[in-house]
């Protein structure tokens, strides 16, 4: 069997997700490249078959996208509930608690997560893991006290790195906040980790989403795999 790309194996998750979305739905629109296939294929649907759908987005690049294919949106404040929220992950535990901000949106990706009646994942084989932590842990903070915070966690052991953009100035997120990342390799108490984490004086948000996920399309080199 031909091998596929990564990023073939996200277009078949980003094109299967849609199935889910039912005409008349407010949708949580993710972000990364995974989900950029997902909105193209929504647009593309919502033209097809005429489909009233209002898209709630968790970032500006997903917004430019969403605009740009017409597809209607409203803000988190503007709508009653979200029926469903499609996103990727940067690492999924077999017990389906994930590890997101790779892309420096999870907190507009929370508030969306925690406002849906429903989260969907949608990712490739290469974000699947027994168990969490191999992936750097984002967390976002709010500039002022983020070098305290960043001495904190180095003396916990966390290996805190600060994000920075690809031209090596620090990584602003939507918010204007910034990025701790904790290199933490295992995460064996995720529930503990957010606790504490969650209690830190200058933490905005963190990137452990617990127990708001039930369905995940993960991309394998034979199809698409619906997890639940
Ligand atoms: C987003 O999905 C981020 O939390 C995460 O970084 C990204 C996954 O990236 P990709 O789909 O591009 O692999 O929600």
């Amino acid at each position: 069997m031909k091998m596929m790309s990564q990023d073939e194996l996200k277009k078949i998750v980003g094109e299967k997700a849609v199935d889910w979305i039912k005409d008349g739905m407010t949708v949580g629109l993710g972000t990364g490249s995974t989900v950029k296939y997902m909105v193209e294929a929504l647009a593309k649907r919502i033209q097809s078959e005429h489909l009233n759908i209002t898209g709630v987005v968790t970032s500006d690049a997903t917004a430019k996208q969403a605009r740009a294919l017409n597809i209607p949106l409203k803000s988190v404040d503007d709508v009653d509930m979200i029926d469903l929220t499609i996103d990727g992950a940067d690492e999924i535990s077999s017990d389906f608690q994930g590890i997101k901000g790779g892309g420096a949106a999870l907190l507009f990706e929370k508030i969306v997560a925690s406002n849906s009646r429903k989260n969907l994942w949608i990712v490739d084989q290469s974000k699947m893991s027994e168990k969490l932590g191999k992936f750097p842990l984002p967390v976002e903070v709010i500039p002022y006290g983020s070098k305290k915070l960043f001495s904190k966690f180095s003396k916990k052991g966390y290996a805190p790195t600060f994000r920075h953009d690809d031209t090596g100035q620090l990584k602003y997120t939507d918010s204007n906040n910034l990025i701790i990342d904790l290199h933490l390799k295992e995460i064996t108490h995720p529930h503990d980790l957010a606790a504490y984490l969650a209690e830190q004086v200058g933490v905005v948000e963190h990137g452990l989403f617990l127990d708001l996920v039930n369905t995940v399309i993960v991309g394998y080199p034979d199809g698409p795999k619906v997890l639940e």
